[in-house]
């Protein structure tokens, strides 16, 4: 039985409350984020499950139980205290993903902080960047990525204090702290900070297409939205053993990769080390993972990579696929149905948003290629690009919006409140970021286009500005990327408009191309002529150009406003996230 029940049922009586119910929570129960993923399970009696499986580099394994979370995490939050933070500091976590990572995201949280969770792949510049527009008051390293913050630490006045969780002590410069959490004093009590709903909880760095990136605050009100989400739709459950391969620097890695589950009491896995195909079936293969939240790059990689090596695995624990990230291509989901008996169910959301918007569910018929119907509690429409107005036909292309209101929803771009006004259709232009979220005659424009079928199913089309313009046409890039990877050749696809005299903008592709094809002006052709007669003459890409890889994000998103510019002569804009660019 998966957690949803009817889905259709639900969505008659719904109420955010129900997350309450699912958590059995009574409202005089102290509402902080550490607290609910650690003490609280304890409390419940769950001390000796297992909170986390951890692997790293080579044959590094451990196991920690919620007990063991518990203490770890008083220990960073004991620490904290000690050198003088406070409730409402930006405290940053900038390591990989080892077992401190999380211990210390609990802790910051348990004693009032603001974790501010940063790729450790970051080099000095974006970490700067980050810190200084957050203010940030301590960072939480390893000696491997302690060298980055010393190179910037002289231009940020308000970093006081540089952690070092791992590592050789002696290798420490002055004024740096080594904390080893694991070998230190253990503090079996710590009174966590009396948060509320509103209190500030975690800070998220998001790039634009223009600007710095933005930092999105939210509260620790969210844990409802992201727990119910995790039980709805990650579907999670007492004996899963979960993984969630994001990693904490992207939003999914915290909302879904220590909140949601653990504030539920789920035993969750941590694979530390670089992607391969065969280390990641292992890895599910050895801790026998139930449910499995991935993204569309790194299931690409996986399909590139052949059935073969998925045949030599027993992977028959695995029961739920959920994806994220990117538009989950139908190819994807017909390809996982046939080599893992089941297909990856699609959940869209944001950094803003903060939990699923619009989702795939237990239960519910998948239509492949499309990212499902809007969560219950969440009321979404595609709006006319003119009027602003919900579109009524279906198939009509709009942009996306919410109705605000939802527990996880972001409460403001750090120092930027004419940015997130902006996001908000409507606002009047002296609307504090209260008014705005609070507000449900407004609309949160979500920056992405999409439509919706008769059925009432969610189709991505693309971001605001990745759409291209062909001769007065629209056209999304994602239907063309789809189409262009169900051919033989092509491993990925990106899409852009490119200049063009007559038409203002035409198709260009970039490709990769699967093991062992060799590109020649035949292959162009073929591909030129499998677009035109899969899609449309407009959608038919003039021109294409092979790729060892394409650009992307920290967080696995094609970087297509990059390809753009480039093709445009502009200027590139926010590029800190590209994952190459250390
Ligand atoms: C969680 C996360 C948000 C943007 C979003 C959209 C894209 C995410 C998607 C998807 C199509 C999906 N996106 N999920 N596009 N289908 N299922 O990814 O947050 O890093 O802030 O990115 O990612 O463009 O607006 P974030």
């Amino acid at each position: 039985m998966s957690n949803i029940g009817s889905y259709e049922q639900r969505v008659t009586d719904f109420s955010w409350d129900i997350a309450k119910e699912v958590l059995n929570w009574k409202d005089d129960e102290l509402l902080n984020i550490g607290h609910m993923c650690s003490d609280r399970i304890c409390d419940r009696g769950d001390g000796e499950k297992t909170a986390l499986i951890w692997e790293g580099f080579g044959d590094k394994k451990a196991t920690y139980t919620f007990n063991d979370l518990r203490v770890l995490s008083n220990g960073f939050a004991a620490k904290l205290q000690e050198l003088g933070l406070e409730p409402g500091d930006r405290i940053c976590i900038f390591m990989d993903k080892i077992p401190s990572l999380y211990f210390s995201f609990v802790g910051v949280l348990k004693m009032g902080g603001v974790a501010q969770p940063l790729f450790s792949a970051f080099g000095d510049d974006s970490l700067e960047v980050r810190l200084a527009s957050a203010g940030t008051k301590a960072i939480l390293t390893t000696q491997k990525h302690v060298k980055k913050v010393r190179k910037i630490i002289d231009n940020l006045p308000d970093l006081k204090h540089v952690i070092v969780v791992e590592g050789n002590p002696d290798k420490m410069r002055d004024g740096e702290t080594f904390f080893d959490v694991e070998t230190a004093e253990k503090f079996e009590d710590f009174e966590c900070c009396k948060t509320s709903a509103d209190s500030p909880s975690v800070l998220h760095y998001t790039s634009g297409t223009t600007g710095q990136p933005k930092g999105a605050q939210h509260a620790h009100n969210t844990v409802f939205g992201q727990i119910l989400t995790s039980s709805w739709v990650l579907d999670l459950q007492d004996k899963d053993i979960y993984w969630c391969t994001a990693d904490p620097g992207w939003v999914t890695g915290t909302s879904y990769g220590i909140i949601g589950p653990w504030a539920l009491g789920i035993t969750q896995c941590v694979l530390d080390s670089g992607f391969t195909s065969a280390r990641w079936y292992k890895f599910m293969q050895d801790n026998k993972v139930t449910v499995w939240y991935s993204a569309p790059t790194a299931i690409r990689s996986l399909m590139r990579d052949g059935k073969e090596l998925i045949e030599q695995h027993d992977l028959s624990s695995l029961r739920h696929l959920c994806s994220v990230g990117e538009p989950l291509n139908a190819e994807a989901v017909v390809w996982s149905e046939e080599v893992f008996g089941k297909p990856f169910l699609d959940t869209f959301w944001q950094t803003e948003t903060g939990s699923m918007m619009v989702t795939n569910y237990p239960g519910m018929k998948v239509k492949p290629g499309s990212m499902g119907k809007p969560f219950p509690g969440i009321t979404a429409a595609v709006l006319d690009l003119k009027t602003m107005e919900p579109l009524t036909e279906p198939g009509e292309v709009g942009l996306l919006a919410f109705r605000p209101g939802w527990p996880a929803m972001f409460r403001e771009y750090r120092n930027q409140h004419d940015v997130y006004r902006s996001k908000f259709i409507g606002a009047s232009d002296d609307a504090t970021p209260d008014e705005c979220r609070l507000n449900t005659d407004l609309w949160y424009a979500s920056g992405d286009r999409a439509s919706i079928d008769s059925d009432g199913y969610y189709w991505f089309v693309g971001r605001d500005d990745d759409v291209i313009n062909t001769g007065g046409h629209l056209v999304g890039p994602f239907e063309i990327e789809s189409a262009l990877i169900e051919h033989e050749a092509i491993a990925e696809a990106a899409v852009v408009g490119k200049p063009d005299e007559v038409n203002m903008e035409v198709v260009k592709a970039f490709v990769t191309l699967n093991k062992g094809v060799d590109p020649d002006d035949m292959l162009e052709l073929n591909i030129m002529n499998f677009i035109r007669k899969s899609l449309s003459p407009l959608a038919m890409p003039q021109e294409i150009e092979y790729m060892e890889k394409l650009p992307k994000t920290r967080s696995g998103k094609i970087l297509r406003r990059y390809l753009r510019a480039l093709e445009w002569g502009e200027d590139v804009g926010d590029l800190s996230t590209l994952e190459n660019d250390d």
